[in-house]
Parts: structure tokens; sequence; C-alpha cells
């Protein structure tokens, strides 16, 4: 069977570096590197199995050949001619995938989340901003823990996901990706969570809606969302100037353009709608991280679902990069 042409192929060339052609650096070398990515496979897996653990390498695999960031970008510069997508002294960098190990058994998973609170907590100390590509979305939740000593100060959260993640327990597992958004808002470094796109039927229930209206969580539904207006009224529930970690869910997409999900929940976003919020989020405060979680290789179509994600990653990529490049003029 012959290999199917890619854009590798059509644009020539050696892929020698990470994601996008990024370079690769160890996460012990990190002097000088603005944006980290780091994959992630597992954390808190439940019973069902960790099967997103191959979504950092599925993403990589897509939108990785050589030059690709030196090329124009239409979405991100229109027709403004640009040099590529990364700014002149940014530096962003592919950390390769951490250690963990796609296992639910409490030793293994207490294990994943120290190991991701010791390497994102070695990122920030280095001033670098953890760019994550997960695993399932319990990642999230070591990896916000590692913000308690961040030298920004206390963060807020944007949420972008089909469903709140706010149930306390499932199955008596407190760390599971369906109990992120809870976690979160008991660390005393968070305060303002907004949460988008939530829609459809999932695992919450009456006290954990109640749980997060409690909290403060400024909801702005799908249905919301799409509104006239809506994501603009989303974007401005978060505090200004307030670093923000964005959190995303691949599942927030709808399904036709996203299959590759576990969750999948129709009347969700498009590609136009997600740049739209990324780009308000960018023109309205700091981002501090970034994880694009629950893509599930072993669901996708064709590859359809790993090229989205790659090519909101990159379009994510570009804007934090943008930021820091404005942040140092
Ligand atoms: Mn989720």
């Amino acid at each position: 069977m012959s290999k199917t042409a890619s854009m590798g192929d059509l644009f020539g060339g050696e892929t020698v570096g990470g994601w996008l052609n990024l370079p690769r650096v160890e996460p012990d070398a990190l002097a000088g590197v603005d944006i980290g990515v780091i994959g992630i496979g597992s954390a808190t897996p439940y019973p069902v199995g960790s099967y997103c653990h191959d979504a950092p390498d599925a993403i990589r695999t897509e939108r990785s050949w050589p030059a690709i960031l030196d090329h124009h970008d239409f979405d991100l510069f229109d027709i403004t001619p640009s040099s590529g997508v990364i700014p002149a002294g940014v530096r962003a960098a592919d950390l390769g995938n951490l250690d963990v190990v796609a296992d639910a058994a409490p030793e293994i998973t207490a294990g994943n989340r120290r190991l991701i609170r010791e390497t994102i907590t070695t990122m920030l100390d280095a001033g670098t901003t953890p760019f994550v590509l997960g695993g399932d979305d319990s990642v999230p939740v070591p990896v916000l823990e590692s913000y308690c000593g961040f030298a920004g100060g206390p963060i807020s959260i944007l949420q972008i996901d089909a469903h709140i993640d706010w149930r306390d327990e499932v199955g008596g597992e407190t760390q599971g990706l369906s109990s992120n958004m809870r976690r979160a808002s008991e660390m005393a470094h968070v305060g303002n969570i907004v949460q988008l796109a939530a829609r459809g039927i999932g695992s919450a229930r009456k006290q954990d809606v109640e749980a997060a209206l409690d909290y403060g969580v400024a909801f702005h539904t799908m249905r919301r969302l799409r509104a006239p207006g809506g994501i603009e009224r989303a974007v401005a529930d978060l505090p200004e100037g307030v670093p923000v970690y964005v959190a995303l869910d691949v599942d927030s997409l709808d399904p036709a353009v996203m299959p590759a999900v576990i969750g999948a929940a129709q009347g969700g976003l498009d590609y136009w709608q997600m740049m739209e919020i990324f780009e308000a989020i960018a023109a309205r405060a700091p981002i501090c991280g970034f994880n694009m979680v629950e893509l599930m290789p072993s669901r996708d179509v064709n590859g359809q679902g790993a090229l989205m994600a790659s090519r909101l990653g990159l379009s994510m990529l570009g804007l934090m990069a943008r930021q820091i490049a404005r942040n140092a003029s």
C-alpha cells in the first residue's frame, strides 16, 4: 500500500522539529522559551480508559510541514502581508510528551498528577507559558493547581466545552474529566470562571448547576453564544487585564467539524466562531495558559478532527505569540 501524499510532501523538505515544525526543546532547558507546547496524554482517566492518550501525536501529525510557521496565514492576518505566525523576538518550542501513564489505577494517576504539577510549575517558574495538548479533560486539574505560585497573581479561567464539568465526583473519582471546573473553583488562586458553549445533556445534575451558579460562574451556553453579539458578551465577562487560562475541550465544536470526541453534542461551534472567541479573549486579557483536550483519535474520520485541532491550536499559538510581542514592545 502506498503512503498518501501529505502537505509536507507537497511543500518538500524534512520535518525535523515538533508540532508545526517548532524546535524541540527539553523541559529542563526552557531559558528564553516564551511558549512551551507539551503533550500530556493522561492524568486521571475513569475506568473506561485513557482514550485520548495518543491525541498529542495525532495533532502533531497534522500541519507539521517545514516552514509552515513562516508562510502567510490568511486566518490570522487576512491580506496584511506577514512573515509568519510567530512574530520576531517570540520563541515557541515543542517540549515533547510528558511521560505519563495511561492507567486509571489510583497510584498511577497520583503519579501522573505529580509529574504534571512538577513540569508545569517548572515552566511557569521559567516564564514559559504552558500550551498543553491533552489528554482527556482530567489533565487541566493538575495543570491549574500549578498556578498556585504564579508570578502573575490570581487567574481567571475561560472554559469552552459542551459540558460544564462541575461533578463533585464520578464513581468516587474526584479528579476526573467531569470535575475539572469544580476542582478549579476550589483553588485559592482561581477567581472568575467564564464557561462557554454548554449544550445538550451531559453528566451535570441540578446540584452541579446550582453549585456553579453559587460560585458565580458566568455561563454563556451555546444558545446564548450564537445570538447576535453573544461571543462579545461572553468574553466581556472576563475581568480585563487579569491573566486568563483558556481551557478548551474540543467537544465544544460541532460534531460535523470535530467527529473525534467521546461526548458528541449537536449544535456546537464552528471554526470561525472559535476563531472569534480566541481573538476576543486575546484582545481582553493576557493568556497565561492554554489546553486543548478530549481529542479521541480512535473516533476520528480521515484525520479531520486532528486537522481541526491542529489548525485551532495554530491559531491560538499565533494569537498568544502576538500578545507576548505586544506586551514586550
Ligand atoms: Mn470537558
